[in-house]
């Protein structure tokens, strides 16, 4: 009998099949629960490919396991934890992005968060998927609350830079983040020469401040394997037709 496939294999399974993945990302302090599982069906039904759960701030204790089962119960995608500190953790979850906060000048979000959740992630047998968090401007309030030295539009080989430091230590993902609601998301050439140093064997996911599909067809055409949305869903009054709209997008311009 084979085993199942963890949720990174199957991540880069879509990947290797589609050229591209489209993870949503749900708050749980944003809705309750019932609404997010019902987010989540419609998302499932528009072709995305996994449920990210997390938020900055207040997204743990009975909300997050609340929300996390509602998912659960609404769809078959994967539910991949997206904590900002060691209370974003769940274990009704399938997995979890074991992530460093690497621009942080805090080492709470480099290292302090990973020990005191590492034992939890084990003991709940949640699957870590290590990766490299990049904090870039203009960071919105995940930057405040990490406290991240945000790495500026202009400057692409200070991503280069921390991405390179992110592989040689091992991670096998890496986020480049522009914030929650960001204006602009991470500027083309960042992502194209992040992508370029890090190869092939490592995935390369952009988030904050993707609105649409053709943003999202960009940014996947500049290197990027999983586009990550949570506002524009969160905001539209037509969840399907709007993740459509991003999946679709990325998955024909590859
Ligand atoms: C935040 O990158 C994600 O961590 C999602 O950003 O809410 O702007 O889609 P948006």
């Amino acid at each position: 009998m084979s085993r199942e496939l963890s949720v990174e294999e199957k991540l880069n399974g879509i990947i290797k099949a589609t050229g591209a993945a489209s993870l949503i990302l749900i708050d749980p302090e944003t809705q309750k629960p019932e609404v997010a599982g019902k987010m989540a069906e419609d998302s499932a039904v528009a072709g995305a490919d996994g449920i990210m759960v997390g938020g900055s701030t207040g997204a743990g204790g009975a909300v997050l396991d609340e929300t996390v089962q509602s998912i659960k119960r609404a769809c078959n995608l994967p539910v991949i934890l997206f904590p900002s500190n060691v209370s974003g953790l769940s274990k009704y979850a399938d997995a979890v992005f074991f992530m460093s906060l690497l621009n942080s000048r805090d080492p709470t979000y480099i290292t302090t968060n990973q020990a005191l959740g590492a034992p939890i992630v084990r003991r709940y047998r949640i699957e870590p998927i290590p990766m490299a968090y990049l904090l870039v401007e203009p960071g919105g309030t995940v930057g405040w609350v990490g406290d991240a030295r945000l790495i500026p539009h202009n400057k692409p080989q200070l991503a280069v830079a921390y991405a390179l430091a992110g592989k040689y230590m091992g991670m096998r993902y890496f986020y480049l983040e522009a914030g929650s609601g960001a204006e602009k998301h991470v500027p083309l050439e960042m992502i194209a020469s992040v992508k370029e140093a890090i190869g092939k064997e490592c995935k390369l996911i952009v988030g904050g401040g993707i609105k649409n599909g053709e943003s999202a067809s960009n940014i996947v055409e500049a290197g990027a394997e999983i586009i990550v949305t949570g506002t524009v869903v969160e905001e539209t009054t037509n969840i399907k037709k709007k993740v459509k709209e991003i999946t679709e997008r990325i998955k024909t311009s590859c």
